[in-house]
């Protein structure tokens, strides 16, 4: 009779204790189930948020570089249509007899076999023009009517060249002089009305 109620009870302890062990066993088990879904939840947002802005970025760069690309040619064309053709050989300078005033480009080339340069005066004429004992144009006479110069263009070369030009009559001349002689002296100018 004592038996079976003292195995009972063994039996009910040995039973309890197997349901404790279980419960902690399975609360344990789900509150590091609970911290792995919480981390791999984190992760997932990271990557998200982290693949956004690289994605949004790509786009707005190439925007902000085809546009200056589209704009540089325009304001090119312009500047490259205005240039005035000025040929300069001995003992000549051929170029346009009537131009407009304005910033005005001019693009030269020496097609002779001397050195020349391209120089404008403002005046009517080389002959109305002051000048020294050889032919040349007295540029200090001048003053505020000496425009300016070119570099000395080599034969065979093409230099670019821009003036402020008002309206008015100009000479356009070579003012290069040795001793007696200037290319001036011998015909290289050219009378020229700005409008
Ligand atoms: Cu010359």
């Amino acid at each position: 009779m004592y038996r079976t109620p003292l195995g009972a009870v063994v039996a009910l302890t040995a039973s309890l204790a197997l349901i404790l062990s279980a419960c902690g066993g399975s609360s344990s088990d789900a509150v590091v189930e609970g911290e792995a879904q919480t981390t791999t939840t984190v992760d997932n947002n990271s990557e998200t948020e982290s693949t956004e802005p690289a994605a949004v970025t790509d786009p707005e760069t190439t925007e902000a570089g085809s546009e200056p690309e589209t704009t540089e040619p325009e304001a090119t064309e312009p500047e490259t249509a205005a240039a005035v053709a000025v040929n300069l050989f001995e003992w000549v300078v051929e170029a346009p007899e009537s131009i407009d005033g304005g910033s005005v480009t001019f693009e030269v080339s020496n097609t002779g076999t001397f050195p020349h340069e391209f120089a404008i005066a403002r005046g009517d004429s080389y002959e109305a023009l002051p000048q020294e004992s050889n032919g040349a144009v007295d540029e200090e006479a001048l003053g505020t009517n000496w425009i300016g110069r070119s570099d000395r263009v080599p034969p065979g070369e093409t230099i670019t060249i821009s003036f402020d030009l008002e309206p008015g009559n100009y000479v356009f001349l070579c003012n290069i002089a040795s001793g007696p002689n200037s290319h001036a002296s011998q015909g290289q100018v050219l009378s020229v009305t700005v409008s």
